[in-house]
């Protein structure tokens, strides 16, 4: 299965337009050519046939090999061009992978914003979006505990508009000129850059202490939030606060979410570190492979708003990144919807060459005061220009869908060609004009300012700990274990005792269980209750068992069927048609890749099954389930086989839906090694401990149970 799908992706690949196409799409075809195209031959750079770029000119006699020619401008020029090949990464977001889509609206929000981008119903809007980790370089793993980036670039009819989101709400700090630090802090340290992709060493942490601002999100850095199971099943916000302004001249802050069709799901924390070695690349090829298949993830696309009039009613300040804007107070309201549906073409140029600047915005869009955005606005921008060079505007990838004209001139790298003979405004021949507001025109809102020039912020941003306490009351039981063991995790890493015991202080400001709790498994002080009086609160929709599908699925799931010589055919075929049908993904595993017999056949019958992988190859965390189908050879060798019994307890482990039939039932009970679980004997579906098992074949009702794991999460 896995073989047919990258071959399949290989076939699509070849196409380079595959997936859907958008006006974004086929303006890039004027920069796209096909390297599969059999008319193609070896040139240099400018243009000349090649006949032999594997060997250097060299001076050669009949019997020795002589020195190399400085004259082979092909062999000079193919090194130089290798020399050059790297940009510098990311300073933040490093690694990350991206997609094309589009972005339609279901609801005009024409009462707050004249953008058309979000007034206008019958519009599609192209769009790139490129998610991300944060700390680690661009070679690392995607499961680490991390932030996910969740930037949406919208080639609108007005010019780019940028989303340069994360998938969790709040930032770790208030102001933009922190960021170098809180940076710094997260990142390897300087003396021996270790560790890599890691907030699980003394820097972050005494960062943490150091700044009470960080409480918040660092509460969600250490919740299921940050080992996502997919990008796919991520929310991404906005997290600061922007502003939209209506054709009356009404301005409303806003904040902007996204919420994914197949809910928010993460990984348990062993799972996460297992896969981080077994496939650093999993979440850049779980999204790949989904939309290969045509399995197009789906956000709906949510605004908050507050009426400027209201700017200072909550007893958080509206421009605080490091805040939500609680549900109960400014409700979500959904009105659009963000579709991926094309992998690009290459890498570098699309992926990596893609820019995101907080001050793209469009008409009807504009900037709060928020001290954050403020930064980050002049930030993007900046590092671009290091990261790229002048005119990386033009990049086909950066390139607006409408026209582009100013006077700005030059540069490295210019493409443009500008025919005139004025390249200033005003001119002579009125060339190249100013737009009018009914021409479209980017009207800055006419915000009143007042004020002393200092630097400090109004007193509410002083505030630091009654969200976390609200995000930390409004998880669940199992998510707030999650928490209190990811804690313990982190501090565990840290050697400094400053550190780990400042921070167990810090946690009792906020909930003191778990303080206790996590310094005892640290080692620390255990805390005293502190003076902060808690307001017990909690709050709709921060904890992400709230975002389970509407209807559960099991579309584009992962699910392993271990077999092995022996099986019983018919639970193997009826499991995998039913995944199948469902849009589910199964893969055979068996003790070899070669093939494998069901019970009566043998070499030669041409009845075997050759299995995806072996089951060295591949381990069960990168499995969503796992089905064993009955066979009673088949079960003798995998109970012999350590390795299909440590798959079974492995996946049990991780909370994932497993299914058994026949003789496989009391292998799995075995495996499992739970004397008070209940089995099923008969043909009834039982669920105990999180496992499923049918006495016979049920292909519907394993379904059924795989849908409800993970149409919750894989902890219940
Ligand atoms: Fe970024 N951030 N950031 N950031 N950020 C960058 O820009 C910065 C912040 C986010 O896929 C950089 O192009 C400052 C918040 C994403 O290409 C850089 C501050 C949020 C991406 C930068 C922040 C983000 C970046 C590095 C504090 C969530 C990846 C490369 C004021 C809302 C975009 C680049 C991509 C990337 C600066 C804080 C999200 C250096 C100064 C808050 C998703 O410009």
């Amino acid at each position: 299965m896995a073989s047919e799908i990258l071959a399949s992706a290989t076939e699509k690949v070849k196409d380079t337009m595959s997936g859907q196409s958008s006006k974004k799409t086929t303006d890039l075809q004027k920069n796209t050519k096909d390297v599969h195209d059999k008319n193609w031959r070896i040139t240099s750079d400018y243009g000349v046939k090649q006949a032999n770029t594997d060997e250097w000119l060299t001076v050669t006699s009949e019997d020795k090999t002589g020195p190399m020619l400085l004259e082979d401008n092909f062999g000079r020029e193919k090194i130089h061009r290798f020399d050059h090949e790297r940009i510098p990464e990311r300073v933040v977001h490093a690694r990350g992978s991206g997609a094309f889509g589009k972005f339609t609206l279901f609801e005009s929000a024409a009462d707050v914003t004249s953008a058309g981008v979000l007034t206008d119903t019958s519009r599609e809007t192209p769009v790139f979006v490129r998610f991300s980790t944060v700390l680690g370089s661009r070679g690392s793993a995607d499961t680490v505990r991390d932030v996910r980036g969740f930037a949406v670039k919208f080639y609108t009819e007005e010019g780019n508009w940028d989303i340069v989101g994360n998938n969790i709400p709040v930032f770790f700090i208030q102001d933009s000129m922190k960021f170098p630090d809180v940076i710094h802090a997260g990142k390897p340290e300087p003396n021996n850059e270790i560790p890599q992709a890691q907030s699980a060493h003394n820097n972050f942490w005494d960062f943490q202490f150091l700044h009470s601002e960080t409480t918040h999100m660092f509460f969600w850095t250490m919740s299921d939030r940050a080992i996502p199971r997919s990008y796919r099943m991520m929310q991404g916000f906005g997290v600061n606060t922007f502003t939209l302004t209506n054709d009356k001249g009404e301005r409303n802050f806003v904040k902007f979410i996204f919420t994914p069709e197949l809910g928010v799901h993460s990984f348990v924390w062993d799972e996460a570190l297992k896969i981080a070695g077994q496939n650093p690349d999993f979440h850049r090829h779980d999204l790949w492979t989904a939309i290969e298949n045509g399995a197009y993830p789906k956000w709906k696309f949510g605004i908050q708003t507050i009426p400027e009039s209201q700017e200072h009613d909550f007893d958080f300040d509206i421009l605080d990144a490091t805040k939500v804007w609680p549900e109960e107070l400014v409700p979500i309201r959904y009105i659009g919807e963000l579709e991926l549906n094309r992998n690009p073409d290459e890498f570098f140029t699309q992926t990596e060459q893609v820019a995101f600047c907080t001050s793209h915005i469009v008409p009807g869009i504009g900037f709060s005061d928020d001290p954050l955005l403020q930064g980050r606005n002049f930030s993007y921008q900046d590092t671009q220009l290091s990261r790229l060079g002048t005119n990386w505007e033009e990049l086909p990838i950066n390139k607006p869908v409408c026209p582009v004209m100013n006077h700005n001139r030059d540069g490295a790298m210019r493409h443009t060609i500008t025919k005139g003979t004025v390249n200033y405004w005003p001119n002579r021949f009125e060339a190249a004009p100013p737009a009018t507001a009914q021409e479209g025109a980017y009207i800055e809102y006419p915000q009143k300012v007042a004020g002393i020039k200092a630097r400090t912020k109004s007193p509410k941003f002083r505030e630091h700990i009654n969200q976390a306490e609200l995000f930390y009351n409004s998880l669940s039981a199992p998510e707030q274990a999650h928490l209190t063991a990811a804690l313990g995790f982190e501090l565990d890493h840290c050697d400094d005792p400053v550190v780990y015991k400042r921070i167990c202080e810090r946690l009792s400001e906020v909930d003191l269980t778990l303080a206790q709790s996590v310094a005892e498994m640290v080692g620390s002080d255990v805390p005293q209750a502190s003076k902060r009086q808690k307001h017990n609160k909690k709050a709709k929709g921060l904890s992400q068992l709230e975002y389970a599908p509407a209807t559960p699925t099991i579309a584009t799931r992962r699910i392993a069927i271990l077999i092995a010589d022996g099986f019983d055919s018919v639970a193997y075929y009826g499991i995998k048609a039913a995944l199948t049908a469902a849009g589910a993904l199964p893969f055979t595993i068996a003790p070899r890749r070669n093939t494998i017999y069901p019970v009566g056949e043998s070499k030669g019958s041409g009845k075997g099954v050759v299995p995806d992988h072996h089951l060295e190859g591949m381990r069960s965390t990168l499995f969503d389930s796992v089905f064993v189908p009955g066979g009673a050879q088949s079960i003798q060798t995998l109970r012999k086989n350590g390795r299909a019994t440590h798959w079974i307890r492995e996946a049990f482990g991780h909370l994932k839906a497993i299914g058994a039939s026949g003789e496989a039932v009391q292998f799995v009970r075995d495996a499992c090694d739970l004397p008070g679980m209940e089995f099923s004997t008969s043909g009834e579906v039982v669920e105990s401990y999180g496992v499923v098992t049918v006495g016979q074949v049920n292909a519907e009702g394993f379904k059924e149970k795989v849908e409800m794991a993970k149409g919750a999460t894989n902890f219940v």
